[in-house]
């Protein structure tokens, strides 16, 4: 009984404060997405990262359908790719320290998903809006 009537109240305080209607706090540690940025040449320009910790960072990359040019920068002295499967295109090897732009023509919205010829697990997003 005495139980009960102490759940009960909790129930009240909580509805009362609105603490049940809080957001999830927010994951610290994931990076926020990269936006392509229109140049004046009309193309989408944008950088991430390939990191010695196989990670792109960020790897979310928002733009618009278009032309995007993705630069991939090799931060570490791993090589990498940036590849997108389904569009069957590539940057191809890039080394340690050095980097490549690949162009892509988007011609409709969607999601696009990348990754590392020789880290398959190394995985992005292109989303297209
Ligand atoms: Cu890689």
């Amino acid at each position: 009984m005495h139980v009960r009537a102490a759940l009960s109240c909790v129930a009240v305080a909580c509805a009362m404060s609105g603490c049940a209607t809080d957001p999830p706090a927010p994951n610290s540690s994931s990076t926020p997405p990269a936006t392509a940025q229109p140049g004046t040449d009309g193309v989408q320009h944008v950088t991430i990262d390939g990191t010695d910790a196989l990670t792109f960072t960020p790897n979310v990359i928002d733009a618009h359908v278009g032309t995007i040019a993705i630069t991939m920068k090799v931060t570490g002295t791993t090589p990498h790719t940036l590849t997108f499967d389904d569009l069957r295109l590539g940057t191809g090897y890039v080394a340690g320290h050095a980097s490549k732009t690949l162009i892509v023509h988007v011609t409709k919205s969607g999601t696009y998903s990348f990754d590392c010829d020789y880290h398959p697990y190394m995985t992005g997003t292109l989303v297209v809006t």
